[in-house]
């Protein structure tokens, strides 16, 4: 049987040295069998988390030309997938591309890329996060964690543990915002498991899907846990396993990191884990 192959839209920024967003998204994405198409929206020498002096070269008026562009050959995407964005302009930008390449088969995949551990990073400002819920309110699966999930409904962030009444009224309040599935990552009820929760609004399913908590706070890991997500969403996984399988390729990634002594701020070796992962995607 011949499959019609997926294709998705990344807009990200490139990091050249880091492991995060398109160095992440491009390769995992591909390697799932779904054809990715990417949009960068900044180019930096390194991610901005922990490493001084890295460059940044905005590409904000690239978008709309890319955009009007790839309107011009009548592109489809089965996903768009959305993480880092470099100005604030570029929310804007985003909700056009959306605009223009929303149909009713396909997917907006919002990873609200703001903040982390309580604190927004530090090129972002308040009224950025402001700025990021437009863009969460035009998606249809969005995928923060727990401090971006704070920054999104207007409360303090809580650096848990959390109880499954905490998450639950998170997950809900997060769907209000009009996303019909949502995936927060980070949750967490004691000190021994780590991992995501995610809720689908229609049926009103909530499920869990945790993983051994691995010391250390790895950078780039929000990147590869969402593109493993994408990459399982469009290999016909529901909602509930993609987050399962996002779950261990993430925690398996962060695993042979910690083993190999790695300075977490190098971002984790997942190119490592992409044979376990396409056995769980059932690809291999
Ligand atoms: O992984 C998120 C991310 C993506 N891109 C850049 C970043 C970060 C987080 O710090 O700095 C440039």
């Amino acid at each position: 049987m011949v499959n019609k192959q997926k294709r998705v839209a990344a807009i990200h920024d490139i990091s050249g040295f880091g492991r995060c967003s398109l160095t992440v998204a491009l390769p995992i994405i591909s390697a799932s069998g779904v054809e990715t198409v990417v949009m960068p929206t900044a180019v930096l020498s390194t991610h901005t988390g922990g490493i001084s002096g890295f460059t940044y070269h905005d590409l904000t008026d690239d978008m709309r030309p890319i955009t009007k562009h790839w309107k011009s050959l009548d592109l489809h995407f089965d996903a768009i997938y959305t993480g880092f964005l470099g100005s604030f302009e570029q929310l804007d930008i985003v909700v056009e591309f959306f605009d223009t390449f929303k149909k009713e088969d396909n997917l907006i995949v919002v990873d609200p890329v703001m903040a982390d551990n309580g604190e927004l990073y530090k090129i972002f400002t308040p009224e950025f996060a402001a700025g990021m819920r437009k863009i969460c309110e035009k998606a249809d699966i969005i995928i923060p964690n727990l401090t971006e999930a704070s920054l999104l409904i207007g409360e303090d962030y809580n650096p848990g543990p959390y109880t499954e009444e905490y998450i639950e009224g998170m997950l809900k309040k997060l769907a209000a915002l009009g996303p019909d599935r949502i995936v927060l990552t980070g949750v967490f009820f004691d000190d021994t498991y780590l991992g995501a929760a995610s809720y689908d609004n229609s049926t009103d399913e909530i499920s869990y899907a945790f993983s051994k908590r691995i010391p250390g706070y790895y950078h780039g890991t929000g990147d590869v846990f969402g593109s493993a997500l994408v990459s399982a969403l469009m290999n016909g996984f529901d909602l509930h396993q993609s987050t399962e399988i996002a779950v261990r390729f993430t925690t398996e990634s962060i695993q042979r990191t910690a083993d190999a002594k790695t300075d977490i701020r190098f971002g984790v070796n997942f190119e490592q884990s992409i044979p376990d992962f396409l056995k769980d995607l059932k690809l291999a």
